[in-house]
C-alpha cells in the first residue's frame, strides 16, 4: 500500500515519510488522540505543499519524532537541532530608508500556544472558549501603551479588524473548525500591537506599523511579551524553542518583515531573489503567504525561524534590507533610473 500523496507533491512530509516509517507510526496516539494519519491529511489533500504537515499537540513532537526530525532538519537548515537559544533583548538600529521611499510599513509577529491545550487543528469548540477565555483575563494585565481592546469575531466587530478564514492547506488541517467562533483579535488603544487568537496558532502577537523603524516594531513586542508571559504559560520545548501547529514556525516563531516598493528590483527579480537569498530572507507577494506583488510591493521578511534568536532575525532582516535598497538606488531600469 502506497502512502495517499500525490505523485505530483513535491512536499517534505511526502520526501521524508517512508512506508516502512509510516507503518512504524500509523498507530501511534497521543494522549489527546491525535494521531500522524492526521497531521498529513492537509499534504495528501494540497498537493502543493511546501511542507504538508500540521501538528494536533506538543506531544506529536516527540512521539513523530521519526518522521519530524528530518522534516524539521530540512525545511530550517538546521542539522540535529541544537538547544534552541532565544534572545529577545532590545535593539538599537538606524533607519533602513531614511528618505522613506521604499519600506512601506514593518511587522513583527511571533505565534505562541498555551499550555494545556491542543493546537487549533484539534481544539473542541468548548476547549477553544475555555482558551479564550484564558486570554482575555491575561489581556487585562497589558500596562498604558499595550493595553487595549478585544473583539471577538462572534460579537459586532469591524469587518477591517478580522483576520481571514484560513486557506485550504489549514482548511484541509482542521483549523477551521467551528470558524468565526472562539476567534478574535486585540487591539492597543494606539493600533500598535495586536493579537490574532484563533488562527493558525493559538496566538499570533503582533506589532505592526506603517512606518521604517524595525527597532521600535521589534522593541515593542519584545515588552508586551514580557507582561502576558507573567499570566500564560507558553508549550516551549529545548531543541525547538516554541511549539506550533506548523513546524515552519518552530523556534522563535517570528516573522518579521516589511511590505517595501522596489520599481527597479521588480523589473530585475534574478538580482532580487540573489539579495533575499544571500540573507536568508523570504519574498512574498503584497498579501504574504501565496498572493502576487502588486505595484511593486513585496513581502520581505525572515525565512528561518529555529536555530537563531529573535535578535538574529531582527538584525539579519536589517542588512539585508540595507542591500535591497542598496541595489534599488543604484539600478538602472530600462535606461531609466526611479528617483
Ligand atoms: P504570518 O505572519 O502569520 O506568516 P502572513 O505573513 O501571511 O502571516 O501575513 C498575515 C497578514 O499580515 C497578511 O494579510 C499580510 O499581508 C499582513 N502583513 C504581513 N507583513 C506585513 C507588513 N509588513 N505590513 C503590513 N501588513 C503585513
Ligand atoms: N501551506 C502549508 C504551510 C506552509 C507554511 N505556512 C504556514 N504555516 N502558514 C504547506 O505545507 O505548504
Amino acid at each position: 500500500m502506497s502512502l495517499p500523496f500525490a505523485v505530483s507533491s513535491k512536499s517534505l512530509i511526502k520526501k521524508h515519510l517512508s512506508q516502512d516509517t509510516y507503518k512504524r507510526l500509523e498507530t501511534l496516539v497521543t494522549a489527546s488522540g491525535f494521531t500522524l494519519e492526521k497531521a498529513i491529511q492537509s499534504g495528501i489533500a494540497n498537493p502543493d505543499s511546501s511542507i504538508g504537515i500540521y501538528l494536533g499537540d506538543a506531544e506529536s513532537y516527540e512521539l513523530f519524532s521519526d518522521v519530524l526530525t528530518p522534516v524539521i532538519e530540512d525545511y530550517h537548515g538546521v542539522a540535529k537541532p541544537q538547544i534552541h537559544q532565544a534572545d529577545f533583548s532590545p535593539v538599537k538600529l538606524s533607519d533602513p530608508d531614511p528618505e522613506k521611499k521604499y519600506i512601506l510599513s514593518t511587522r513583527v509577529r511571533v505565534a505562541r500556544n498555551i499550555e494545556n491545550y491542543n493546537f487549533t487543528c484539534h481544539l473542541s469548540l468548548q476547549e477553544r472558549k475555555c482558551l479564550e477565555q484564558d486570554v482575555i483575563e491575561a489581556l487585562q494585565v497589558l500596562p498604558a501603551g499595550l493595553a487595549g481592546t478585544y473583539h471577538s469575531f462572534e460579537g459586532e466587530v469591524d469587518k477591517s479588524l478580522l483576520f481571514k478564514k484560513g486557506d485550504r492547506f489549514q482548511e484541509a488541517a482542521g483549523i477551521n473548525s467551528d470558524f468565526p467562533k472562539g476567534r478574535g483579535i486585540f487591539y492597543s488603544e494606539d493600533t500598535r500591537f495586536r493579537i490574532w487568537l484563533g488562527e493558525e496558532d493559538h496566538l499570533r502577537l503582533i506589532s505592526q506599523e506603517s512606518s521604517t523603524d524595525l527597532a521600535n516594531v521589534y522593541n515593542h513586542l519584545g515588552q508586551a511579551l514580557i507582561f502576558l508571559e507573567k499570566h500564560l504559560k507558553f508549550i516551549k520545548d529545548n531543541r525547538y524553542g516554541y511549539l506550533t501547529t506548523c513546524p515552519t514556525n518552530l523556534g522563535t516563531s517570528m516573522r518579521a518583515g516589511v511590505h517595501i516598493r522596489l520599481r527597479n528590483l521588480a523589473e530585475n527579480r534574478i538580482l532580487l531573489r540573489e539579495i533575499v537569498d544571500r540573507h536568508q530572507l523570504q519574498l512574498r507577494g503584497t498579501g504574504g503567504e501565496n498572493t502576487e506583488v502588486e505595484d511593486c510591493v513585496f513581502d520581505i521578511s525572515n525565512k528561518r525561524r529555529l536555530g537563531l534568536s529573535e535578535k538574529a532575525i531582527i538584525t539579519g532582516l536589517y542588512s539585508g534590507l540595507l542591500a535591497i535598497i542598496d541595489a534599488e538606488k543604484t539600478l538602472v531600469n530600462n535606461g531609466e533610473v526611479y528617483v
